[in-house]
């Protein structure tokens, strides 16, 4: 007799993908694919009513560099770099006022994400919007200005895709290429925590929401 378990198992995953699918490809880095995608369009309102108060800004580095990537900040606390180092501020330099609100479909975007990835009390005080146009690049680096490394980094990519670097703990460890795409989430915590990382230059595309850019979220617990 024929069985038809795997063909009637495999209809219905097809009718409703699994979008908690989640991918490890390091000790505690999971990337839910498409995660973020059911709320692209909330994601999108929250992050031009956010820019409205706290615009995109190309900081410098300490070392007098302009940053290619455009950045700004939501919740408690935001990260800024100037010429005298890299810090977490509760103001906006610009504006002299504390960081926007973290819009609530931010929040909970977050929360969902770490909780897949097995990190139930994920609890960011930090929203970091990296803005990226073609040819914009994040160079290799670790994030390590926070005070608390015990909770996990989720990251949410939206627009255009790029090609995220994922190394080691030392510089000059070899790196493995990760392409992200719209709606993709990466929750990286425990030993991957620490690792270098960086985005190589963005290629020419267009996508029908967000244009020629892409959009990164950084969500941190930095206090
Ligand atoms: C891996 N942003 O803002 S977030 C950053 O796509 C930053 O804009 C990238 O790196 C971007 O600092 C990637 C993903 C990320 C964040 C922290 C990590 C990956 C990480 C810490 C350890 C290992
Ligand atoms: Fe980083």
């Amino acid at each position: 007799m024929k069985n038809n378990t795997k063909e009637t198992l495999s209809l219905f995953s097809e009718a409703k993908p699994d979008l908690s699918a989640k991918q490890q490809f390091a000790e505690g880095a999971f990337l839910l694919r498409e995660f973020a995608l059911p709320n692209e369009s909330a994601l999108l309102a929250a992050l031009r009513s956010v820019a409205a108060k706290a615009p995109f800004r190309q900081m410098i580095t300490p070392g007098g560099y302009r940053m290619s990537v455009a950045m700004t900040n939501c919740g408690p606390l935001g990260w800024i770099t100037d010429r005298t180092g890299y810090r977490y501020d509760s103001i906006d330099p610009e504006s002299g006022q504390p960081w926007p609100v973290m819009p609530e479909a931010f929040l909970t975007l977050a929360k969902s994400a770490s909780r897949e990835a097995g990190f139930p009390d994920f609890h960011p005080d930090a929203c970091l919007i990296n803005r990226y146009e073609p040819r914009t690049k994040l160079s290799l680096h670790q994030d390590k200005d926070e005070k608390n490394f015990s909770q996990p980094i989720v990251s949410v990519s939206l627009g255009i895709p790029a090609t995220f670097l994922f190394g080691g703990l030392r510089r000059t460890d070899k790196t493995v290429r990760i392409s992200l795409g719209h709606g993709d989430v990466v929750v990286w915590g425990g030993p991957s925590r620490l690792r270098y990382h960086g985005v190589a230059p963005l290629k020419d595309a267009t996508h029908p929401l967000f244009g020629s850019t892409r959009i990164n979220l950084t969500f941190r617990k930095a206090g």
